[in-house]
């Protein structure tokens, strides 16, 4: 396409050219394991990277590097890949980052699988992993290792939103020549682009904001072209958690409306956060488009705009907030987010149950802290059933 430097244009046409494919205005979809070679030569060619195109489709396939191209252009990097889910793209990367014996430096706080792989790494490899909560350029130096090679975070961190500064992150990190891996799930490259920011690879778990439709696991990588080129060939072509062409249709269908969707998550978020604070069973809320969030000016350094996701801990007994999650009628119980329906979960019994109680405590998740992911229905109507909800909790 001509080059267009707006992301509202990028998220429709990047990565797709209609006259090589007659014309057709959606982007076919390859749905193909392999393709043929014209004769035996050519498949030897193909092999040997004499001759470029595809193979088979865990080694590439043209609706995924679609998928690829446009999401590699919207974070601002140079190239993507796409994987089966999140969790094949994070551990892709951190397995591609990593050999027995070295170090990865954390964020006080991950997503509960990340933490889960990061053990079983550990116990498998001894990879020792540290938790940091990289508030300034000291911890983190004070942190760093010899053999740390890597360092991953999350921000908003899930499921406490806490925030941190990637700037700060990234410059300590270039002084010592590890590379800076972030999670930008909780964001979409429309609010963050870290790579803009000066960090290394980006990760997607590509099933929440970029698809955004409640349909599809995939996940995606973003990052310098030999990065990307090392991670396909060895952890993506050898490990294989590679995504199937339909789901690649299915987010580059998603991408094209998720600047507006972005928008109405956020505002709807703002909205709640702010309603949410005002109910008497609400003991705290962390959303860092709040202006008392201890991370407000990370936020505003940042970020466009908050995103749709509010944590918030409410007065009362776990089964207390289970009995209040249970109330709701409009807003649906469940792990996820980023979908067009408002989903609710209960991070210490959930989305992070795998992680021993001592550790979440110290990441700040107890057993009032619920999560919800607003989605785009009227705000009064997600508030009217939040608040049914919590009137209940006074009964
Ligand atoms: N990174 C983050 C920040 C996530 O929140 C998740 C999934 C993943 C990676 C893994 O992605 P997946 O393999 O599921 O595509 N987070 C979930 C959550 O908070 N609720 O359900 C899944």
């Amino acid at each position: 396409m001509k080059q267009s430097k707006h992301f509202e244009t990028k998220v429709i046409h990047e990565g797709y050219q209609s006259e090589n494919f007659h014309q057709s205005l959606a982007s076919p979809l390859f749905q193909t394991s392999t393709f043929t070679f014209q004769d035996a030569q050519q498949g030897e060619r193909r092999f040997a990277g004499e001759e470029a195109g595809y193979i088979y489709s865990r080694l590439g396939n043209p609706t995924v590097t679609m998928l690829e191209e446009r999401m590699a252009s919207l974070e601002n990097g140079e190239a993507g890949l796409a994987f089966g889910s999140g969790m094949a793209a994070v551990s892709a990367v951190l397995i591609a980052l990593t050999k027995a014996n070295d170090h990865i430096l954390c964020s006080q706080g991950v997503y509960g699988c990340t933490f889960g792989l990061l053990e079983m790494m550990k116990e498998k490899y001894n990879i020792e992993c540290d938790f940091s909560s990289m508030d300034s350029k000291e911890e983190l130096l004070s942190r760093i290792q010899p053999n740390t090679k890597c360092i991953y975070v999350e921000t908003p961190i899930n499921p406490t939103m806490k925030l941190i500064d990637l700037e700060m992150v990234a410059s300590v990190a270039k002084e010592k020549g590890i590379p800076v891996v972030v999670d930008n799930t909780f964001c979409s490259p429309y609010i963050q682009r870290p790579i803009e920011l000066g960090c290394d690879i980006v990760i997607h778990s590509a099933t929440k904001y970029i698809g955004g439709h409640g349909d599809v696991i995939a996940g995606v990588v973003v990052g310098r072209k030999e990065v990307i080129a090392s991670i396909k060939m060895t952890t993506a072509k050898d490990i294989g958690g590679i995504i199937s062409p339909f789901d690649a249709w299915l987010l580059l269908r998603g991408l094209k409306t998720l600047p507006i969707r972005m928008d109405r998550h956020s505002d709807n978020a703002v909205k709640i956060a702010s309603l949410l604070a005002g109910h008497s069973s609400v003991q705290e809320v962390f959303f860092p488009g709040d202006a008392n969030h201890p991370d407000y000016d990370i936020m505003k350094k940042q970020m466009k705009k908050p995103s749709g996701v509010i944590s918030f801990t409410v007065k009362g007994s776990k089964i207390d907030v289970q009995n209040m999650i249970n109330r709701l009628k409009l807003i649906k119980i469940a792990v996820s987010l980023g979908d067009a329906e408002t989903l609710i979960q209960h991070p210490a019994t959930m989305t992070h149950s795998v992680v021993p109680e001592d550790v979440r405590a110290s990441m700040g998740i107890t057993e009032q802290l619920v999560r919800l992911s607003v989605g785009l229905e009227a705000y009064e109507d997600i508030w009217t059933d939040l608040k049914q909800a919590l009137d209940g909790m006074n009964k």
